[in-house]
């Protein structure tokens, strides 16, 4: 038998899933040859479609990376230094579980669990961690970086973080995106959209910024940051006031339609055009196309959340399809999250039962705070899916706090990452190809399960077991602490509600991946039926107003913003952004030769009148700043974005740019109106030549 015929003899193919923070959640196939993982592609789920996005292609070289961390590591320098010795698993779980217990002993809630989505599997995600530290009595941790306002706002006005299904977006005939760039941040997407305007659709995005996506639209509107909500106001206006509403689906399944009607007449078109920095012409005609094609779907995205009122510009935004019937076709409505259509009970695996008095509660997004100011103060920190020394707002706060020489932090991850170089112990993590999981997706409906294509690399742990040896090693003695990351893969798909029907973890695990048990043309409200209290989409809803909020729809500006007149403006007249680099994931694979190679470096896109004033030139080296910080990165002078709007596409990790510094040095902790959400593009900053 020839070399070639024994490795066909000897490859498998390992059905998995792509575990990053993005709304496509992708069938992967990993080849593997004797125990060594030779090739990715992308799986036959129809939403991947067999392609994978460039990162994830090669995905072969993360895992085999050389600066991958393959075993135990204690400190040995300064915090931050990023110096460390080897240790072995027995010795830093003996000190970690040793701190824990001693810190629990005075009062657990001086623990603090710090995670966010560097793996979205369930079980990795949120399962044997959770047990862990709600046993434990740690502080729990608001988990508010991406999308707590958005949700909010959906809620109140359609009930549940649900929309249409955005794999049905081909088939539209408008699609407006609407604070997204899909080129970058949701590839399988954007193939939709592609295909619904080879068959003659029109396709309109709404950023500052000119995207890749922006680009390759039928049309680009460019508002200023933060001042969507006024946008769509002004969209009713125009639908109402030129009766081009359904009335029939406007009567039958929404609330309030009278009180929005009176609430959009203080949004008149010329208004609005102001505010936004747009023309009035393109406010009504953006309106009567909106109302005038079928089907149209708007995908809804993060662009308008990070901002003061980006709850509320979410919230309004969702008004527009119940107003103009856009739900009737499967091809019509809004797309921001399909995250409630799985219907799970997360419950199971967190175990909220299991918590130990009554632990406050930690924001994400004012981590720096919370590390410098909380009290009693936070003397543990367990870091792992999360890298927020190079994610989280306002660095300064953030690195004050974790060089704070009595913070006793511990990082589990897979490279050495900004946060790991303030870690007194460092534990080496597993990729999605060394460990069990399964998915659910908030940009589609499938689910997935993601079976170990090779053995952890040297000494590395799945999260969950580290979590269930900490356990033992502090006597805790519940059997839930026992389960295998199969028996949460098995618990977490224990649902009986009808859309879960026939998806059991034996059959997701043979199969790959199987769509909830909805229609292929699945059209969640064409006729009403919204998980409200009311069971309409509510324009008035009483559930907001109870939680604080104006009943209705409204424009709340920017707390940082040339469209919001403020002292800070006088001094810092820049919108400042730093939405997802196409070759990054967030601080994912920003350590990573090829992705930097295909990023090039820090750089900050500004518009020709804001360059001139200040004598920046193209390809100078700048100053971004503002009382916050400052970073430094390189000018691209140029329309691609508009007047008093700069950009820095991110997320640089910190010690891999030229001045040790990324765009969070400027963002603030300032929270958005709902969910405690980030405001990361809620920033002015001034630019000047370093
Ligand atoms: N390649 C890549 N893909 C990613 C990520 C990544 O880092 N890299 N991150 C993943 C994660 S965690 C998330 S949450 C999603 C994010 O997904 P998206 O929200 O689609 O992120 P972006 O692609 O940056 O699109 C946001 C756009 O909003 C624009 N914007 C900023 N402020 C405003 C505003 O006030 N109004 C409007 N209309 N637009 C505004 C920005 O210019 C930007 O182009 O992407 C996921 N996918
Ligand atoms: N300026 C600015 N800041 C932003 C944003 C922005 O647009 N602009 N976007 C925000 C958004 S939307 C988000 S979602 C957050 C994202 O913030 P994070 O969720 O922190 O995402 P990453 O930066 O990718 O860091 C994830 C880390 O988890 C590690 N990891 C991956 N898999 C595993 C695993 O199985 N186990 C363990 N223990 N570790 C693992 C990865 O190696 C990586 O270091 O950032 C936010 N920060
Ligand atoms: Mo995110």
């Amino acid at each position: 038998m020839g070399t070639d015929e024994l490795r066909a003899t000897t490859r498998r193919i390992v059905k998995a899933a792509c575990p990053h923070d993005c709304p496509d959640t992708c069938a992967m196939e990993i080849a593997v040859e004797n125990g060594r993982a030779v090739a990715v592609r992308g799986g036959d789920m129809p939403f991947t479609a067999g392609t994978l996005c460039t990162k994830v292609s090669r995905y072969l070289e993360r895992t085999y990376h050389p600066d991958r961390v393959l075993h135990p590591l204690r400190r040995v320098g300064r915090k931050g230094e990023g110096r460390f010795a080897r240790i072995s698993w027995d010795e830093a779980l003996a000190e970690i579980a040793a701190r824990f217990a001693e810190i629990a002993v005075e009062d657990p809630q001086q623990i603090l669990p710090c995670s966010y989505a560097g793996t979205m599997g369930l079980v990795q995600y949120a399962s044997m961690d959770r047990r862990f530290f709600h046993r434990l009595g740690a502080s729990l941790l608001d988990r508010t970086l991406c999308s707590s306002a958005g949700k909010v706002g959906l809620r109140i006005t359609l009930g549940a973080t649900v929309g249409m299904d955005p794999e049905r977006c081909a088939d539209s005939r408008l699609v407006i995106v609407w604070g997204s760039n899909p080129i970058v941040s949701n590839l399988h997407f954007w193939s939709r959209v592609a295909e619904a305007k080879r068959r003659g659709g029109r396709v309109v995005v709404i950023d500052p910024y000119r995207t890749l996506s922006a680009e390759k639209a039928s049309e680009h509107v460019a508002p200023l940051p933060g001042t969507d909500a006024a946008l769509a106001l002004g969209m009713m206006h125009v639908i109402i006031g030129e009766n081009l509403i359904d009335a029939d689906y406007v009567t039958r399944h929404t609330l309030g339609f009278d009180a929005l009607a009176e609430r959009v007449r203080a949004y008149p078109p010329g208004e609005v055009a102001a505010i936004c920095g747009l023309g009035a012409e393109t406010v009504v005609r953006l309106a009567r196309e909106y109302a005038t094609t079928k089907p149209a779907a708007i995908r809804l995205n993060y662009g308008m959340q990070r901002h003061a009122g980006g709850g509320m510009a979410v919230r309004t935004i969702a008004c527009l399809p119940a107003l103009v019937g856009a739900w009737r076709d499967a091809a019509g409505g809004v797309a921001l999250s399909t995250g409630d259509w799985y219907a799970l009970d997360h419950g199971t695996l967190e175990r909220p039962d299991l918590v130990r008095g009554r632990p406050r509660t930690i924001n994400q997004s004012a981590l720096g705070e919370a590390l410098t100011a909380a009290r009693p103060p936070v003397k543990a920190i367990y870091v792992y899916n999360n890298n927020p020394v190079a994610v989280c707002p306002d660095s300064r706060k953030v690195i004050a706090g974790f060089a704070r020489e009595d913070l006793f932090t511990v990082v589990h991850d897979l490279f050495l990452t900004d946060t790991a170089d303030y870690a007194d112990i460092v534990l080496p993590a597993t990729t999605s190809l060394e460990h069990w999981d399964v998915h659910k997706s908030y940009g589609h409906l499938y689910v997935l399960a993601n079976a170990p294509a090779i053995a952890p690399l040297g000494e590395a742990k799945p999260n969950s077991e580290v979590f269930r040896l900490l356990a033992a090693r502090l006597g805790f003695d519940e059997p839930c602490f026992r389960d295998s990351d199969e028996d949460l893969c098995r618990q977490a798909l224990a649902s009986d509600h009808p859309r879960m029907r026939g998806i059991d973890w034996e059959t997701l695990k043979g199969r790959g991946w199987m769509r909830l048990a909805v229609p292929e043309r699945f059209a969640p409200f064409a006729e009403g039926g919204f998980p409200t209290p009311s069971g309409k989409c509510e324009f008035h809803s009483e559930t907001a107003r109870e939680m604080g909020y104006d009943p209705l729809p409204a424009y709340t500006p920017p707390r940082e913003s040339p469209s919001t007149p403020s002292p800070l403006r006088e001094r810092y007249p820049l919108a400042f952004l730093s939405p997802p680099a196409r070759h990054f994931l967030n601080s994912s694979f920003a350590n990573l030769g090829f992705a930097l190679q295909d990023e090039g470096e820090p750089h900050l896109d500004i518009h020709p009148e804001d360059a001139r004033p200040r004598g920046i030139a193209d390809g100078d080296l700048v100053r971004v700043f503002n009382d916050r910080g400052e970073f430094r990165a390189r000018a691209r002078v140029g329309p691609r974005t508009r007047p008093q709007v700069v950009v820095a596409p991110s997320v640089w990790w910190k010690k891999l740019s030229p001045d040790g510094r990324n765009a969070n040095e400027v963002t603030s902790q300032a929270l958005a109106d709902m969910g405690g959400a980030a405001t990361f593009y809620d920033c002015l900053v001034d630019v000047a030549r370093a």
